[in-house]
């Protein structure tokens, strides 16, 4: 299982926290210890040259989109977004 974030999984003190943690917790908690996958750039700013990298690359492969978090499941199920991801990972729990 493959978890792609942006920088880490480190808090944040923006309101609702930082995303890729939130994802990345509750992925945890729910059993699995997924390979967290450093996408870097940022989807603040434009693809092209800011995007280019392997991470953003794959993300976008298999959303369509840049942004993360996004989660790949051992069976190929992609799920993109914190919210998503909280869902699934209690849908899921082992
Ligand atoms: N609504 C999205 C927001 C995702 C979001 O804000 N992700 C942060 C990374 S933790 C961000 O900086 N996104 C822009 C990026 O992908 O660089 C979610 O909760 O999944």
């Amino acid at each position: 299982m493959k978890l792609y974030v942006c920088w880490g999984t480190f808090p944040s003190p923006l309101p609702g926290g930082h995303p890729c943690r939130t994802a990345y917790l509750a992925v945890q908690r729910a059993g699995y210890e997924p390979s967290v996958e450093r996408a870097l750039g940022t989807a603040w700013l434009p693809y092209f040259p800011f995007n280019v990298t392997p991470g953003r690359l794959a993300v976008r492969r298999l959303t369509g989109h840049i942004e993360v978090p996004v989660l790949v499941t051992d069976d190929g199920q992609v799920v993109q977004g914190s919210q998503e991801i909280v869902d699934w990972a209690q849908r899921n729990a082992l």
